[in-house]
């Protein structure tokens, strides 16, 4: 098997967004763009000849192409080993774990996430250090300066690897170990989790539960957790086969694109519990009986309750929100008496505050939700957390949510979307929001005065690296909030997202849709930023 050094021109557009590389299929089907992107991961990486690369992916329409291209790529640069999910399957959470008990010196995820699959939709890649977590900034940055220099890459000639049978083959001088892609990842959730209770739980009839794992990467996950290994009866997962077009569907767990577990939930005899995932696997939605938990107020309960974990038992280090995820967590590290840290959007800005050991829990906005655990944020992982907390206190989802409310007061949320937008018209937007924050602190608009507005910018208190331009955000006196940034893990035009946010400690006001809670602050949103003017939109496309 020879070593071919094939020549190429740079791509000018494989700048990594909030998590990696995301374009269409038609776009990473060009000739050479996969493979430029993938050997410019390889030359921003020193040391790693001989060591052991992870790969896998969610499945999705040219996962295995992918995996292929890169096995063949791996070997050619001099990587020692690499360990792919069978069937070239990993999910996000569960590559993240992989890379860390085999210490390798990194791995390659094919994802775009929630983003439809298919051959007209949407592929992703990203990389991932050693510690399991996605590259930082600095890593991303210099991926990306290598994109736009290449000239050449190089690649195997060499037949396709068997992604379907385990066990280890040879490719060139590279070893190929072809992994089940679930075990590992389930042990580590037994250890975290108190199985036996949860089994109990569930065999005693106590809860009855439906798991949606939307066509996507979870389902094989997820039938090996709750069915095999907690006794749930066959069925309880739905949609369990990863398809390569995600059935034609948004893998999306929210309650826009998860309707068929929500009517489920909401249904005549709903189940006591329900929760989906999305494409690869590290986002979560969570529902009781006719009943939406918000995923910030998810993280501030898992937080408020993680005493009750196993694997949490011992006081928690920190918590670490990012900037746009409510602040009810904040709220539960206060009376803890834990530190909590606000980061920009994506997992990669988590990732030195869980290896220094100052946060435990951390969390998005946007159904995400993990640990120290792994690097990633982790859909499962939050499900188990979930069931444990319902197993110890034997209580609904809902009277949790409700007493968590009582003592902590209920931060209102929601995030509203406005995607495809013309790219020129949201910058604009954006720009014009720039210019106007220097001169809103003070300001009144009806009940609302300005507390600060800004441009969130970010310092890593471990490595001191500065992120800026991170979203704005205006705060008002009596807590509230409202956040703008925009999308960047969209694939066509832009997208904008609006955050926005109030605090209610008064028990006898914490029922309102949240929507109409946040009715006046919706309508702020508009008159400080011209949101309908300048994007032609009435409404958004999306309302979390
Ligand atoms: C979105 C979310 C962000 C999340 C990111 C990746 O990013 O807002 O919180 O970390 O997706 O999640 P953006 O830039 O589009 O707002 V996933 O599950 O798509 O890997
Ligand atoms: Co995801």
């Amino acid at each position: 098997m020879s070593i071919k050094t094939v020549s190429t021109q740079p791509f000018t557009d494989q700048k990594p967004g909030t998590s990696g590389l995301r374009k269409r299929v038609k776009v990473f089907q060009q000739p050479n763009y996969l493979e430029n992107f993938v050997q410019s991961i390889f030359n921003s990486l020193e040391g790693y000849q001989g060591q052991t690369l992870v790969v896998g992916g969610d499945g999705r329409y040219y996962n295995r192409q992918a995996i292929q291209i890169i096995l063949k790529m791996a070997a050619a640069n001099g990587f020692g080993r690499v360990l792919v999910g069978q069937g070239g399957i990993l999910s996000t959470p569960a590559a993240s774990c992989v890379i860390r008990k085999n210490k390798a010196f990194g791995g390659i995820i094919l994802s775009a996430s929630h983003n439809p699959g298919g051959p007209d939709n949407d592929f992703g890649i990203k990389y991932n250090i050693s510690n399991g977590g996605p590259a930082p900034e600095k890593v991303t940055e210099a991926i990306y300066s290598h994109s736009k220099e290449i000239t050449s890459y190089q690649i195997l000639a060499a037949e396709d690897v068997n992604l379907d049978k385990l066990g280890t083959s040879q490719l060139g001088s590279m070893q190929v170990e072809v992994i089940d892609s679930v075990t590992d990842y389930a042990d580590l959730m037994a250890s975290l989790f108190d199985f036996d209770l949860i089994r109990k739980f569930i065999a005693d009839g106590k809860l009855r539960m439906c798991i949606d794992s939307m066509h996507a990467v979870t389902g094989p996950y997820a039938i090996a957790i709750f069915e095999e290994r907690l006794g749930a009866p066959i069925g309880t997962v739905q949609n369990g086969t990863p398809l390569e077009d995600f059935g034609g569907g948004h893998p999306d767990p929210n309650l826009v694109y998860a309707h068929e577990l929500v009517e489920i939930l909401y249904g005549e005899g709903a189940p006591d519990f329900g929760a989906a995932s999305d494409g690869d696997g590290d986002r979560n939605m969570i529902l009781g009986r006719k009943f939406f938990v918000t995923p910030s107020d998810s993280l501030a309960i898992l937080a408020a309750n993680a005493k009750l974990v196993p694997g949490y038992g011992s006081a928690l280090a920190g918590v670490a929100r990012s900037m746009p995820t409510s602040q009810a967590v904040d709220k539960v590290a206060a009376k803890l008496g834990m530190d909590c840290y606000e980061t920009p959007t994506g997992w990669k800005f988590f990732g030195n505050l869980l290896d220094a050991g100052k946060a435990t829990l951390c969390g998005e906005e946007s159904f995400g939700t993990g640990s120290n655990h792994v690097r990633e944020k982790d859909g499962l992982w939050a499900v188990l957390f979930w069931l444990n907390i319902l197993a110890v206190k034997q209580q609904s989802v809902e009277s949790i949510v409700k007493e968590h409310w009582q003592t902590y007061g209920r931060n209102y949320y929601s995030r509203h979307d406005y995607e495809e937008v013309d790219a020129e018209k949201a910058n604009t937007l954006m720009t014009n929001l720039r210019s106007l924050v220097p001169t809103l602190t003070g300001k009144q608009f009806g009940q609302y005065q300005v507390a600060y507005a800004d441009d969130f910018s970010y310092t890593d208190p471990i490595d001191g690296s500065v992120s800026q331009k991170q979203g704005i955000r205006i705060g008002f006196s009596d807590g509230s909030r409202i956040v703008f940034r925009l999308s960047g893990t969209g694939t066509q035009g832009a997208t904008l997202r609006i955050y926005l946010e109030s605090y209610e400690p008064d028990v006898a006001k914490q029922n309102l849709d949240p929507q109409q809670a946040l009715a006046n602050l919706i309508t702020l949103s508009d008159d400080i930023a011209q949101i309908r003017q300048m994007t032609g939109r009435e409404k958004p496309t999306v309302i979390t």
